[in-house]
């Protein structure tokens, strides 16, 4: 399943913030709010479970139509059957993570400079993320890129593939976000810390559509 020319709201579940026995409700809770991708987050949790998280979102992703991401391990997300892999800077090449997953799987690259934004658009990423625009807890000591490349960063790269805004996003400041010129965003902590997820998935992504 490919991401949609139309997507805007890239929803996470994340072991940073949600328990192993509430990750399929959360999940089935993002997809009812509208999410456009689904990516499962599990740093430092072991490949078991992970895989068994996994195999319990991929199934409601199928049903809702949205392509579910893995968050590293590339090699699992191909053996799972993920539409995807999602790869940090860090992460290696991104050739030598096609190579592993082959030419139909979605790989998607963290950004955190206009500079690495082009980088991963001349790589061949499928789709990048673009951040953190604001600091975030979710990822703690990342500096904040801030608001002023997001438009240049549209117009070079997110015109060929889709470019999403992360970090620190919530409805406050999504306004100001979307007047920079985002037009996608991935929105983690205030979605995975609302007491309705649901509801609060479908406000962002209103406003989003709205603004
Ligand atoms: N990469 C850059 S910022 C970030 C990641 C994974 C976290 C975004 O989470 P939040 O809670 O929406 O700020
Ligand atoms: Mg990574």
């Amino acid at each position: 399943m490919k991401i949609r020319a139309d997507a805007r709201l890239y929803g996470i579940v994340d072991f940073g913030y949600v328990a192993e026995d509430a990750m399929e409700k959360v999940a089935a809770d993002l997809l009812a709010g509208g999410v456009d991708i689904l990516q499962l987050r599990a740093k430092g949790i072991p490949l078991e479970t992970v895989s068994s998280v996994a195999v319990k979102i991929i199934p409601l992703c199928r049903m809702a139509g949205v392509p579910f991401i893995l968050n590293d391990h590339p090699e699992l997300a191909a053996e799972l059957g993920a539409d995807g892999v999602h790869i940090g800077q860090d992460d290696g090449a991104i050739y030598e993570v096609r190579s592993k997953i082959g030419a139909d799987m979605i790989i998607g690259r963290s950004t955190h400079s206009l500079a690495q934004a082009r980088q991963a658009l001349a790589d061949g990423a499928d789709y990048i993320g673009f951040g953190p625009l604001f600091p975030t807890p979710t990822k703690a000591g990342r500096p904040a890129i801030g608001l002023g490349d997001i438009a240049e960063m549209e117009r070079e790269v997110g015109s060929k593939v889709p470019a999403f805004c992360i970090g620190g996003i919530k409805p406050e400041n999504l306004a100001e976000i979307i007047a920079s010129g985002a037009r996608r965003c991935v929105v983690v902590s205030h979605l995975l810390t609302a007491p309705d997820i649901s509801a609060a998935t479908f406000a962002v992504k209103s406003a989003m559509l709205r603004l």
